[in-house]
């Protein structure tokens, strides 16, 4: 940790001014009074403590969410805010900074040396977070005495009190926002846990304690190798494996700090977390793609220098991006952030900073770690080579579809009479069976069924051109229309929608898995528009008197069995094998009629893009998987169409 030394006396706090116009727009100055903004008080104390930290004066930070959920305990053992009289106002030093806007928190860089990068959104500091707390109290240890002052809205209750004697130093901010500001003032312990690790790995060394006393957890964070221990977690939590052994990693401190490490992974995404000054950056901006800048030139340099060009097909950056897996961590004075949610950083002499710092960096690297260099350049060119390849078969796709007409649709499909794409949909049926009773039981004016046979092929990590091999799932593309991989359109979809159904058990949910993955991997497009549905066809029929009732699955059995099962009538029950022995008319009622069915959209969560949760899918428990996508569904959007 870097260290600096400062001499500070009180009065050297020259600017005073109130905190009423926090009260009056507290949106100006936290962002909002949502919960975003009210976690927002949290950073801004604790940032004050890694501050601290930073310069080199403090070590630990202790933080506490209390058992009401709405009050909070920062502390560290730094310095110690000081408490010292100012000569002029009056007023205890700590005072002036809890209560008068710009003077309290920020550390004046330009005099002291001292480190201080606002992290927050507006860097704004503890006065902020005074004024909109119902109670604050400030707890000190310095100069041999422990202190104590407490607030309300920002306002001084009482004077500055001397506990008593006291060892070593460290401040303490214990707060409860005010019900006033917050509509709602319950902190989200996950919201703060998070926050505190993700600390804990940018600021290496640095001891982070969480104390969640709603659940009553206690925990430490603390990381000697820094976000290089980040990554290693990363590559782990989602189950990609790294094509080299180290990972590259680079330091530089001049003028502003940079840390970054990466590594080239087998999977198919590109997973890069940023921050600047410890606040995450999840829509990038000016850092990343200053590294990613530097990286292809990097990479395009050493290929050129060592002639390892492949033949025969060029090198996109996609390629050279793909399976990358690493932390940026960038600190500069006056991050400036954009975007809706102020998640993108906007700086532009950041990105040729960061693209300075990369290229020479990882082209020395490479060049002192040959075979590691050789395994990342195969890698690349792997994954030129199969994109190429995808993209003759897209191509290949497109212009079948195109010459495809009505006359050249697979023979299975049974398609609807509407050529109204905005009212038709297609549901895609297993086995020919159940395709049978759905082509009975639809509405041939605006349903289509296609059935499709067996299991579908495992599509994960299959290139598009070797998936176009097998027979349903080329048929599958022809009856869409909209053509797969990069050339996948929406707007050639020939239905408005399309919905997956199969058996409520487990090889339906299994061939709903992989459909689900094809479509996920080479027509994402589709399930980003909304195009993509589940259908929830009935495990039991529930027959109780002269009423009969449908259940989705156990629980939706038992609540109707609960709620319909008055006085001596006995409910009979009959679980379905198949939807093949299900009568047409059954079908249409539970599943098919948009009056009655329940239809579920399928959306892609942050969580299902990753490859872990890829994994997780594809692993052995059919069953599992199918619950999982279900829940993500569900998660998402229930929809009654
Ligand atoms: C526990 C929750 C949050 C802090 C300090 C330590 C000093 C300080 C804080 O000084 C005044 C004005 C500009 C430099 C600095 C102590 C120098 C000497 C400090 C915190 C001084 C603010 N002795 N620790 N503020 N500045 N921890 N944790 O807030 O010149 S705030």
């Amino acid at each position: 940790m870097a260290t600096a030394t400062a001499t500070y006396n009180a009065s050297s706090i020259t600017v005073l001014e109130g905190l009423e116009p926090v009260r009056k727009r507290p949106g100006m100055y936290i962002g909002g009074t949502g919960s975003a903004g009210l976690h927002h008080l949290v950073w801004e104390i604790f940032d004050n403590s890694v501050d601290e930290a930073m310069n080199g004066h403090a070590d630990c930070i202790e933080v506490t969410l209390h058992k009401d959920g709405a009050t909070v305990s920062v502390s560290d053992n730094g310095r110690g805010i000081p408490v010292d009289m100012h000569p002029k106002h009056k007023r205890p030093a700590i005072e002036i900074i809890l209560c008068t806007l710009h003077a309290g928190g920020k550390f004046d860089n330009s005099q002291s040396g001292n480190y201080k990068t606002s992290g927050g959104l507006h860097g704004v500091g503890a006065s902020v977070v005074n004024a909109l707390s119902k109670k604050l109290v400030a707890t000190i240890k310095r100069d041999g005495a422990e202190w104590e002052m407490e607030f309300r809205q920002g306002k001084p209750t009482g004077k500055l009190k001397k506990l008593g004697s006291a060892r070593g130093s460290g401040t303490k901010i214990f707060f409860h926002p005010d019900p006033q500001i917050f509509p709602r003032t319950e902190f989200n312990p996950e919201t703060i846990r998070e926050r505190l690790e993700i600390a804990s790995y940018i600021h290496k060394g640095l001891k982070v304690i969480w104390h969640d006393e709603v659940n009553g957890k206690k925990e430490t964070f603390q990381h000697e190798d820094g976000i290089v221990a980040f990554l290693k977690k990363l590559i782990t939590d989602e189950q990609v494996k790294p094509v080299h052994e180290q990972p590259f990693v680079l330091e530089k401190q001049n003028g502003v700090r940079i840390e970054m490490c990466f590594s080239w992974t087998e999977s198919t995404e590109e997973l890069v977390k940023s921050y600047v000054n410890g606040v995450p950056t999840p829509s990038g901006g000016t850092h990343e793609n200053g590294l990613r800048a530097g990286v292809l030139k990097a990479i395009r340099n050493y290929i050129e220098t060592h002639n390892l060009s492949p033949r025969g097909v060029s090198l996109a950056a996609e390629d050279i991006r793909e399976g990358v897996f690493g932390v940026l961590s960038v600190f500069i004075e006056d991050p400036q952030f954009q975007g809706q949610t102020k998640e993108r950083l906007n700086n532009p002499e950041v990105q040729g900073m960061l693209d300075n710092a990369v290229r020479p960096g990882l082209e020395q690297w490479l060049n002192s770690n040959r075979t590691v260099a050789e395994t990342i350049i195969n890698r690349i060119i792997i994954a030129a080579r199969a994109r190429e390849a995808s993209r003759a078969a897209s191509a290949s796709i497109s212009r079948k579809t195109a010459t495809a007409g009505r006359l050249n649709l697979p023979g299975k499909l049974a398609d609807c009479s509407s050529s109204n794409r905005d009212e038709s949909e297609l549901f895609i049926v297993e086995g020919d069976s159940a395709g049978g009773s759905a082509k009975q039981g639809r509405d041939r004016n605006k349903q289509a069924i296609l059935p499709l046979r067996g299991k579908v092929l495992n599509t994960e990590g299959s290139s598009l051109a070797k998936v176009v091999e097998n027979r349903e799932i080329a048929d599958l593309i022809i009856a869409l229309g909209c053509g797969a991989g990069p050339d996948c359109d929406p707007d050639k979809l020939r239905y408005q929608r399309v919905v997956l159904l199969a058996d409520a058990d487990s090889d339906g949910h299994h061939i709903t898995t992989l459909l689900l993955t094809f479509i996920f991997r080479h027509m994402r497009p589709l399930i980003e528009a909304g195009r993509v549905y589940l259908a929830m066809p009935p495990l039991y029929r529930v027959d109780i008197g002269k009423e009969t009732h449908w259940a989705a699955d156990d629980a939706d059995k038992e609540r109707i069995i609960k709620q319909h099962a008055k006085g001596n009538a006995k409910p009979e029950i009959t679980r379905f094998k198949g939807l093949g022995e299900m009568m047409p008319k059954v079908l249409w009622d539970t599943t098919l009629n948009p009056k009655t069915r329940r239809l579920l959209r399928v959306e892609i969560s942050d969580a299902l893009t990753t490859d872990r949760v890829i994994n997780e899918l594809m692993g052995k428990d059919a069953s599992a998987r199918f619950r999982f996508i279900m829940e993500r569904a569900e998660e998402a959007d229930e929809l009654d169409v």
